[in-house]
């Protein structure tokens, strides 16, 4: 693949005025005949041929405006179809054939089969495997689709829009026909054919419009798509509510298969869900997994406006539709659950995931300006950031003035294919703020760094602050212009108010919001009668890395005083990372880890607030990740060290909050029936959490095999085996336990997907063999996405010490899987091989044996373009 560049944007010489498609579905060969009628836009070169795009097609059958086309007057290849003469300014109409084999497809891009069913993927380029096409998102047009198959393997004929109509076609055949009147482009299309079982209900839109709802799933699973529809119908009234949106068809349909590349899929009318997102019931589901359905049935059912109703220029415009949308579904749930903690949670996802890409050889621009493979550029950057981006610019402007420029944004750009530039003239001219150094903030990647010391002068009743911004430079952008940094900035006196200062110089601050656009900044607070203690980046206003020295005194006031709760969680966090950071240096000198005093009681203080949310304090009680405290290191990294010193803490924190851990553990019992409400799922968290520091105190896994035993749920079910597993790894109690739990839920994949993570997880040396093993489980399905990325993607991603084993066998282990599966998903191979993005920041040793790795797949004969792009930029 070549490399494509945003500045070689323009738009198509051909207009597309309509699509009618006609697919004879056969399992290995499916006929598809593509009527397109274009004309040459006005102003494009009389004598251009129309190129088409192709992804391994072949063509059987072109006629120009009906009639066979003589083949002095196009080429076709895999690649592409050009047909030359063709009209200066009349309409005309090719159909074209092709003959597709949906079986052999296993990259799951294009049409293809799954659990006996048709389905399609076709964003960001899978539509070229079906028909030659203009396969670009800014060509939108109205879609027919006709769709003709065997009646009793496929009575479930769908696709975009609305139903026209569908009748008996031959002997054992039926047909459908569906017409999609909003023009759309056409990644955005789908088709799903077989037998499936359905969920049906209706919902009544603002303008009192009914939507019939319908949810697709295998037979017999129907009761588990119970809590997707009611997720569903909440998206549809919340985003009338929050952003005036009404749903624009008479029918939206979900269907949901079990082999699937992502999460799901945004097609016009007709979703298409990886089903780990859409099945659910208490005996199979956690806490987490109901959550993630909400979080995803919205976040696709939101892109109905930002993504469908105005779509994307082109591709580097990826974050108009993900980073915006990734906002509206996080707003979404803190509406539907707690904001603070549905903050924290993405925060540490952001910290988690995208710090590590923005940081590594990876790093691209929220608005990246090239690249090879599109599919690789589904990102955290490009979703999370963008995300952020997006959340940032809200900030700026206020509610009233962000909403504005949302409306306005809907108003000016329906039915529009734009780019991030439009997106951002909607809120100037909205709000009459200027946003050109905020859109730094699209354009230059890498996490910035704010540097912030304070001073109080007690005479003068001020505090100064001193602000330095730096960017780190990253692949292709050298040195960075200082940004436009929003900053939630409060000050707390010593009875834990909050201090009002009588004015501000140096800096813009309204609103509890400081903004920081210069490279070093000097703020004065004027009037503050005390030593103020300062909180910086409240709510995580701006995705930075934030250096303020703080006393371990003043953390642990802001974690009682703070009224925003992030910023407590934050404060606890502060509190912690010093203790995990010397730890991970004490264990690798093999020096005693010792904890300091502030830190564990302020921990188990807020562990035992109860005036705080259960959720809240679990997530307080679980501390920075293995890998986040490799990222805080920084370089040189030992897994093993920050593994044995993270242990040790968590070990002393449980010593000490022992007796609070056993009340808490006794008094969050949930009876009664289960719900998956975000309280309920609050107190499970903290007394699962409650239950992991008792089997640190306790060193046995009695309590957790009992858990295990008394669970009626599978989030505490699932919890109880990870301690198990995790943490007693070579006991009697863990080995019954995972054989029994392999018996009870052999037959439902999603959950036997738990069971290889849990197992995949388990740190130290020994994982390797273990995966190995699972490997010739024959519960193990190497062609299932879920289950590759549950055994092998949890191992890469989140076994710190078993992936990055001192001998280097991990990761030549990884080098061996990614080549085998890129022969037949170099999509999935592509994103499992980004496990590696860290590995610069290894100790030498360990750095060695995954460049060799890398080297290894680099030197490979036959690289799919995903695959090589990947390890191309990770060596560089
Ligand atoms: N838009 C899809 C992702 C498509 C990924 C293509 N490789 C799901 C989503 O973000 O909603
Ligand atoms: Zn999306």
């Amino acid at each position: 693949g070549q490399v494509i560049h945003l500045a070689d944007y323009r738009p198509t010489d051909f207009v597309l005025e309509r699509v009618d498609l006609t697919f004879e579905l056969d399992p290995t060969e499916t006929k598809v005949e593509a009527r397109l009628i274009f004309h040459r836009r006005p102003g494009a070169d009389p004598a251009a041929p129309i190129v088409l795009d192709g992804d391994e097609l072949t063509l059987s059958g072109l006629l120009f405006d009906q009639v066979e086309l003589d083949p002095s007057r196009y080429d076709a290849t895999a690649e592409s179809l050009t047909v030359r003469d063709l009209p200066e300014s009349a309409p005309f109409e090719l159909t074209i054939t092709t003959v597709i084999n949906p079986e052999a497809n296993t990259q799951l891009m294009g049409l293809y089969r799954t659990g006996g069913i048709y389905c399609t993927q076709c964003e960001a380029e899978g539509f070229r495997r079906i028909t030659y096409f203009p396969d670009r998102p800014d060509v939108l047009a109205p879609f027919t689709v006709n769709i003709i198959a065997d009646k009793d393997a496929s009575p479930l004929l769908l696709s975009n829009g609305n139903f026209l109509g569908g009748a008996g076609y031959g002997p054992g055949k039926h047909f459908a026909a569906w017409f999609d009147p909003h023009p759309k482009p056409s990644y955005l299309f789908a088709l799903v054919a077989g037998d499936l079982g359905v969920v049906e209900d209706t919902f009544t839109t603002m303008t009192g419009r009914e939507v019939v709802l319908k949810i697709y799933v295998e037979h017999g699973k129907e009761p588990r798509a119970a809590y997707a529809m009611d997720a569903l119908k909440r998206s549809m009234a919340w985003d009338e509510e929050s952003f005036g949106r009404e749903y624009d068809l008479d029918i939206f349909m979900i269907v949901a298969v079990s082999d699937f590349n992502m999460g799901a899929m945004e097609n016009k009318g007709l979703n298409v869900f990886n089903d780990r997102y859409v099945l659910a019931d208490p005996e199979t589901a956690t806490d987490a997994d109901y959550a993630n359905i909400e979080a995803v049935i919205a976040h696709e059912y939101f892109h109905n406006w930002t993504g469908n109703r105005i779509t994307c220029r082109d591709w580097f415009q990826l974050c108009l539709k993900e980073g915006l949308t990734v906002y509206r579904d996080q707003e979404f749930s803190s509406d539907q659950r707690s904001r603070p903690v549905k903050r924290i949670a993405d925060v540490r996802h952001l910290k988690s995931e995208q710090f590590p890409e923005d940081g590594g050889p990876l790093a691209h621009p929220v608005r990246p300006t090239t690249y090879r493979e599109i599919n690789n550029f589904y990102t955290r950057t490009v979703y999370e950031k963008g995300s952020e981006v997006t959340r940032m610019i809200a900030t700026l402007l206020g509610k009233d003035d962000f909403k504005k420029g949302m409306d306005l944004y809907f108003d000016r750009h329906d039915g529009q294919a734009v780019t991030i530039e439009d997106f951002v003239k909607c809120f100037e001219d909205a709000s009459g703020r200027d946003l050109t150094q905020f859109s730094l903030w699209y354009h230059q990647a890498g996490t910035p760094l704010v540097t912030a010391s304070g001073s109080y002068d007690a005479a003068a009743t001020t505090f100064t602050l001193s602000l330095e911004q730096m960017t780190p430079a990253t692949p292709g952008q050298s040195s960075k212009e200082p940004m436009h940094i929003p900053l939630s900035l409060a000050l707390f006196g010593e009875n834990g108010g909050k201090l009002e200062p009588s004015s501000v110089d140096g800096a813009e601050y309204a609103g509890e919001v400081l903004h920081l656009t210069g490279r070093t900044q000097t703020v004065v607070f004027h009037g503050i009668g005390s030593r103020p203690v300062v909180s910086i980046n409240r709510s995580f206003s701006a995705p930075i890395n934030l250096h303020f020295d703080q006393s371990p005194a003043d953390l642990a006031h802001l974690a009682r005083h703070e009224t925003d709760h992030f910023a407590r969680w934050q404060a606890l966090t502060d509190l912690a990372l010093p203790n995990l950071l010397k730890a991970a240096r004490d264990a690798r000198e093999g020096k005693p880890v010792v904890c300091e005093a502030t830190f564990v009681e302020t921990l188990i203080a807020a562990a035992a607030d109860d005036s705080l949310e259960p959720a809240f304090r679990a997530q307080a009680l679980a501390l920075p990740s293995e890998s986040d405290i490799a990222r805080e290191l920084g370089g040189n990294n030992d897994p093993d060290a920050i593994h044995a010193g993270r242990q040790a803490i968590l070990k002393q924190v449980a010593e000490a909050g022992k007796d609070v851990f056993a009340g808490l553990y006794a008094a969050t019992t949930t009876s009664g029936d289960f719900s998956p409400d975000a309280k309920s799922a609050g107190l499970r968290a903290l007394r699962n959490t409650a239950l992991t520091y008792l089997s640190y105190a306790e060193q046995t896994p009695a309590r957790a095999r009992a858990a295990f035993d008394a669970a009626n749920n599978m989030t505490d079910l699932s919890h109880a085996l990870t301690i198990l597993a995790h943490r007693f790894p070579d006991s009697a109690e863990t080995a019954e336990a995972l054989a029994a739990f392999r018996q009870r839920f052999a037959e439902n994949a999603l959950v036997i997907d738990k069971w290889f993570a849990i197992q995949a997880g388990i740190p130290g040396a020994k994982a390797l063999e273990r995966v190995r093993t699972l490997m010739d489980d024959p519960l193990f399905k190497r062609t299932n996405p879920n289950r590759m990325r549950s055994l092998v993607g949890t191992f890469a991603f989140a076994n710190p010490t078993g992936f990055g084993r001192a001998d280097g066998e991990g990761y030549r282990f990884l080098a061996r899987q990614i080549l085998d599966i890129d022969e037949r998903n170099p999509q999935l191979a592509a994103r499992i091989l980004t496990s590696m993005r860290s590995w610069r920041s290894l100790e030498p040793g360990r750095a060695d044996h995954a460049r060799a790795a890398l080297n290894e797949i680099e030197q490979a004969a036959a690289l799919s373009t995903d695959v090589r792009d990947i390890v191309e930029r990770t060596l560089k």
